[in-house]
């Protein structure tokens, strides 16, 4: 299927390529697949007020209401889904089932938040004075800032979306540069709907193309009360101070560096199957890829040529084709970025197979690689940083408790996994004393998580959590309530203040 048709087919042509603005690109060959109009201060400012003023009306709408927005939108993406998940692979590099795969965590989300629409419950407390009534309500929050990165296009905004929606917000969306279509795409989908839903005001959700100093401005705005971003560290490191500085909240998804041990008793095949498509699957380009190996000493040389050999048989090519398994880099940066680490990790001593740039036919344009693996006898510093790109630094371990340290050794902590057939081991790593990460898993590798669980991490992760579980209450207000039915005027803690 050509390019053209993909565009079509996901609804693009009608955001014809205009001169200026910004390229979008397709990493499968480098071509620019269109040219879009970009934000400017004053438009940026204008759909922020937009937001507001949406909020005041959106938040009164009874939340069962507001699940039903999503719902409806929910419906259109399943309808439009191979449309949607063609034009992952084409803007993203996905192959096409992750592609797909990622549309549907855009309607796995949206499952859940119309259930939850129904379910943002409150509490009900105990009082300690007579004839009074303690509670603890949720309220929506304000206009939430949604800023994502290019290795979920659809996703993760809908992470955030579909929650802050029921909640009651209003959403301004500032997707990745490098995947501004698949934005426009999901978003058309959901402004269809808005159009036919009377209850919801048409700002209610809202698109903002453009460079960084678009997300700056959303950061610096004192009328967004959250700001959600998904990207590098450095990102987050840069914008949570900002964010702090006018008392708004962040909902951080920073970098990861994750790891995964492969205990004696753990069954090597199944582990292999996990640590290659953790690894070596999306092209190592997801916050939760496997990026360290933690390997018993008495199974790396069994581990070891298993590897190597799944390694060397991945098919790479246009994420397009049926059977890749192993689609583009995003861009040259990324490639650079790649072999500067290998570099580092070949002047530590370590021992590097794979890693190497690799030319499709007609596919000139784009940055392929074989996915690389690195072993070495220790860890060095290279393994401490994230590179996003399929590298996985294997190194031996003695004792479980060494594992464990190594493990937990990087200043990144969102996901992690032990293989592991040893009901101690396994109890131990999920433990308090266990992985220090926000995810940890038990013979199923670091990625791939389901939207029912609270998604995110700690350390220089940022803390933040999304998607399932009660991440919903990040994007709302907890209000506590006291109700005096009675007809005196006791005092809490007992105390007398009597006045006649
Ligand atoms: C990300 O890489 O930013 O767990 C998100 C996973 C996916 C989401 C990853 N469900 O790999």
């Amino acid at each position: 299927m050509n390019y053209q048709t993909i565009l079509q087919e996901a609804g693009i042509l009608a955001h014809p390529a205009r001169s200026g603005g910004i390229e979008a690109r397709t990493p499968i060959d480098g071509s620019v697949l269109a040219q879009l109009p970009i934000e400017n201060t004053e438009s940026v400012a204008a759909k922020i007020q937009a937001a507001s003023q949406a909020f005041l009306a959106w938040r009164a709408v009874p939340a069962p209401l507001r699940g039903e927005l999503l719902r409806r939108f929910a419906e259109r993406v399943r309808q439009e889904k191979p449309a949607l998940g063609r034009l992952i692979s084409l803007e993203a590099g996905k192959i096409l089932s992750e592609g797909l795969g990622e549309v549907q965590e855009v309607i796995d989300i949206c499952d859940f938040a119309v259930g939850l629409s129904r379910q943002l419950y409150g509490l009900t407390i105990a009082s300690e004075r007579p004839g009074h009534h303690l509670l603890e309500r949720w309220h929506p929050l304000g206009p939430v800032g949604v800023i994502t990165a290019f290795n979920f296009p659809m996703a993760v905004w809908t992470w955030n979306a579909a929650l802050a929606l029921v909640c009651g917000n209003t959403v301004l969306w500032k997707p990745s540069e490098k995947t501004m279509l698949c934005a426009l795409a999901l978003h058309r989908l959901l402004d269809e709907q808005i159009a036919k839903f009377p209850a919801a005001p048409p700002a209610v959700s809202q698109l903002l193309v453009g460079r960084r100093a678009v997300g700056e401005q959303l950061v610096d705005h004192s009328a967004l009360p959250l700001i959600s971003a998904t990207g590098s560290t450095a990102m987050g490191r840069a914008l949570g101070p900002r964010v702090a500085a006018r008392f708004g909240r962040t909902l951080l998804e920073l970098g990861g560096n994750n790891a995964a041990i492969v205990a004696p008793t753990a069954d090597i095949h199944l582990s292999l199957r996990a640590i290659v498509f953790a690894a070596a699957g999306t092209a190592g380009q997801r916050c939760t890829s496997l990026r360290r190996l933690i390997v018993h000493r008495s199974l790396s040389a069994r581990l070891s040529p298993l590897l190597r050999k799944a390694y060397a048989s991945l098919p790479i090519g246009s994420p397009l084709e049926p059977g890749t398994l192993v689609g583009p880099l995003i861009d040259a940066s990324a490639f650079e970025r790649m072999q500067s680490a290998l570099g580092a990790a070949r002047a530590a001593g370590a021992t590097v197979v794979g890693g190497e740039r690799v030319r499709p036919a007609g596919l000139d344009g784009g940055y392929y690689v074989r996915p690389a693996l690195v072993e070495a006898d220790k860890p060095f510093a290279m393994m401490s940083e994230e590179t996003f790109a399929p590298i996985l630094y294997a190194v031996p371990y003695e004792s479980f408790d060494a594992a464990l340290a190594m493990q937990n050794d990087v200043r990144q902590g969102l996901s992690s996994a032990i293989f592991t057939n040893d009901m101690r081991e396994a109890e131990t790593f999920l433990s308090a004393t266990g992985s220090d990460c926000g995810i940890a898993n038990v013979n199923t590798g670091p990625s791939g998580a389901e939207i029912g669980g609270a998604f995110g991490g700690e350390k220089e992760t940022g803390g933040g959590r999304e998607s399932g579980s009660d991440s919903w209450k990040a994007y709302m207000r907890r209000q506590t309530q006291t109700v005096n039915y009675s007809t005196q005027m006791p005092l809490a803690q007992g105390v007398q203040f009597p006045v006649d």
